[in-house]
């Protein structure tokens, strides 16, 4: 069996940390309000993350929901990914 490329773990960890949330409740393929504060309160504790404040995750949720279904799926939360993944780049810059 060919050994794992840091690319496709990556990739494997992303759609793992999502999935292992958005199976607590409700739909298995998506992330309730609840679901996807969990996951941000578990897997981005840092403070200075800025959506501890309920003001500041109903933000969030709004900028992410982009059908307005009150969920967050595989393709919205890829825009976290890429938010994410892009300041990663930025602080990373020698
Ligand atoms: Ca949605």
């Amino acid at each position: 069996m060919e050994e794992t490329t840091p690319f496709q773990l990556a990739t494997l960890l992303l759609v793992s940390t999502f999935k292992k949330y958005a199976e607590a409740e409700g739909k298995k393929d998506t992330l309730t309000k609840a679901e996807f504060r969990t996951l941000l309160d578990n897997e981005m504790p840092s403070p200075g993350n800025g959506v501890k404040s309920q003001e500041k995750f109903t933000e969030m949720m709004k900028d992410l929901d982009l059908n307005n279904d009150q969920e967050i799926d595989i393709m919205e939360y890829m825009n976290l990914v890429i938010c994410m993944t892009v300041c990663c780049f930025e602080i990373c810059k020698d």
